[in-house]
């Protein structure tokens, strides 16, 4: 029997295109040889299309959070979440499910507390616009400016953690600087054991919900900034 559990948390707001697809690259036998059971978590903000309905129909759990926003959306998740371990990725197939054994096995070897992901590393052609990278690249130099953390992706959408480590982090945002956030926490002010890992990073599946970039990269930069003053 496994005893320890890995907890897949999915935020999801109309991806009815994405979310199977999503659900089923994950390797849940690959997870198992490296001592893992899987639980699969669906977090519906709110969608209007049949996103939770195929969810539940491949076999996850769907749970729903009114507050609108990726934020809300995932600490919902975090608190729902039964595993010890837990990992993000969007429901739309950009994140590399299937490296999630290979990561996890690298979380367990070196006793890491949070590992994320960096997608810079092979980035699919025409994956990610001009302008979200250049946006990137201007939020890592930030994180290494204020904290000093040697970090190439603090925007990345797949990260992996230990759920004890939640308390003793503050997460304030409800929106995008949420992922951006996290890693500041857990990295910085909570002083976990962190790597970052190289990942695959592919097309989307369905219509983005990132409708401004640059707005959107510019209160994440202001988000962080403050909390380098105020925590
Ligand atoms: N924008 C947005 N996304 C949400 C919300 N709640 C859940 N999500 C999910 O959060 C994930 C990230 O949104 P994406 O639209 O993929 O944003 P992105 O990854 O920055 O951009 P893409 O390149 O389009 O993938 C997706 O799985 C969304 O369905 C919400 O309130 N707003
Ligand atoms: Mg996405």
């Amino acid at each position: 029997m496994t005893e320890r559990t890995l907890t897949v948390v999915i935020p999801a707001l109309n991806e009815e295109e994405g979310i199977a697809h999503t659900i089923n690259a994950i390797p849940r036998a690959e997870i198992e040889k490296v001592g893992y059971g899987t639980q699969v978590l669906v977090v519906d903000n709110g969608s209007r299309d049949r996103t939770a309905e195929l969810a539940a129909k491949e076999g996850a759990d769907v749970i729903s959070e009114p507050v609108r926003g990726y934020g809300s959306t995932l600490k919902k998740g975090f608190q729902a979440a039964g595993g010890e371990v837990i990992v993000t990725a969007d429901a739309d197939g950009t994140y590399p499910l299937d490296a999630i054994p290979v990561i996890l096995e690298q979380f367990d070897r070196e006793q890491l507390d949070f590992l994320t992901t960096n997608r810079f590393a092979a980035l699919d052609k025409g994956a990610m616009s001009i302008q979200n990278r250049q946006g990137n690249a201007l939020l890592a130099l930030e994180t290494r400016i204020l904290f000093g953390l040697r970090m190439r992706d603090p925007e990345s959408g797949m990260w992996m953690f230990r759920k004890s480590i939640l308390p003793g982090l503050r997460l304030n945002s409800n929106s995008w600087p949420l992922s951006h956030e996290i890693k500041i926490e857990a990295c910085y002010y909570a002083r976990c054991r962190w790597k970052e890992a190289p990942i695959r990073y592919s097309h989307r599946i369905g219509q983005t919900k990132l409708l401004n970039g640059w707005k959107v990269g510019f209160t994440d930069m202001l988000h962080i900034a403050k909390k380098r003053v105020v925590r």
